[in-house]
């Protein structure tokens, strides 16, 4: 019996997220030989799909020598760690990190955004570490402008900053985001939380009253969460979970809040989100559980849906 295409589409996605250039293509090579051999139907469409994947992955390769500083999004959303050199950035990335970024590829000098994929709310996000960003940026200085890009495309903004620092070390860094007309949603992380006093931490968060604080040290698993919470409650997002033949999936897909079970059936499949004729939703946009609705039921944060076809 061959998996069910749905599920086949679901591994394939998940199994290449995060991979790029010559490692995606041998992943799409090893998909190809697993996917059962229709010639029309999903499989058919699935098929077509994945070698669509091999030639974008050829294209973008060639565009990434061109255009280094360009990150190419993955996850369900995108937020930026900016501040100033040495306050952990690189660090906290490699700890919250699903897939181990190999620091020898990015030495901890690097001038380059770097991206990691990495696991909030049960959903992948990517984080992308804006390595050097100081004051001229908006004229250019340390290769600002293209670093202010970076930022500009992002959904938010962390900005970093030592726990036990003096929050003065922040404001050029904010002056250069605010100088851009940058404003995203954000909040401070209050890192290397070990070295730093609960008075330290305070003074930054009277310095920076309309930022939420969040202490982080890389050796705290339980102040890693928190930092994981406060990036999802960023994003704005919300999880719907996938039922199917009675069963769950494990993990939530992630939608904008108001999506409606038409979007739902869309992320499975183009051609379901047309054909399809309601759906089954239990949890908090339920009035009972298993409860039939129609295409346009908006679901919400905790749902579990069940497209009917
Ligand atoms: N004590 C402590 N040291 C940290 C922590 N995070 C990073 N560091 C150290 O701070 C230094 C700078 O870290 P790095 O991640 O390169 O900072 P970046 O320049 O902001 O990317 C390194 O020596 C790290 O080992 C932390 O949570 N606690
Ligand atoms: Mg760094």
């Amino acid at each position: 019996m061959p998996m069910p295409h749905r599920t086949f589409a679901q591994v394939a996605k998940r199994r290449l997220t995060g991979k790029e250039g010559r490692e995606r293509v041998r992943e799409v090579r090893a998909l190809l030989d697993e996917l059962p051999d229709y010639k029309n139907g999903p499989y058919a469409d699935l098929r077509k799909w994945l070698l669509s994947e091999i030639e974008e992955s050829r294209v973008r390769s060639s565009a990434v020598h061109r255009d280094s500083i360009a990150v190419r999004r993955e996850g369900a959303a995108q937020i930026a760690l900016v501040g100033p050199p040495n306050v952990g950035k690189s660090s906290l990335l490699q700890a919250l990190s699903e897939i181990q970024i190999k620091t020898g590829d990015y030495p901890f000098t690097t001038l380059r955004p770097v991206p990691a994929l990495t696991r909030v709310g049960g959903v992948l996000v990517q984080l992308v570490e804006i390595p050097g960003l100081i004051e001229g940026a908006n004229d250019d200085r340390g290769g600002g402008r293209a670093l202010l890009g970076v930022l500009r495309s992002a959904d938010a903004i962390v900005y970093c900053v030592r726990a036990s620092a003096d929050p003065g070390e922040l404001r050029p860094v904010r002056a250069e985001v605010e100088l851009a007309g940058i404003q995203k949603p954000g909040f401070l992380a209050a890192t290397r939380a070990d070295e730093a006093t609960p008075e330290t931490i305070q003074r930054l968060a009277a310095a920076f009253p309309d930022l939420e604080v969040v202490a982080v040290s890389v050796i705290d698993e339980a102040s890693l969460d928190a930092f994981r919470d406060a990036a999802w409650r960023l994003t704005g997002l919300i999880r719907v979970r996938l039922r199917s033949n009675g069963e769950t999936q494990p993990e939530p897909i992630a939608l904008e809040p108001g999506a409606t079970v038409t979007e739902v059936a869309d992320w499975v499949h183009h051609d379901l989100a047309m054909r399809f004729i309601g759906a089954r939703v239990w949890g908090p946009s339920a009035r009972f559980d298993g409860q039939r609705v129609g295409r346009d039921h908006s679901v919400q944060d905790g749902d579990t849906v069940e497209i009917l076809q």
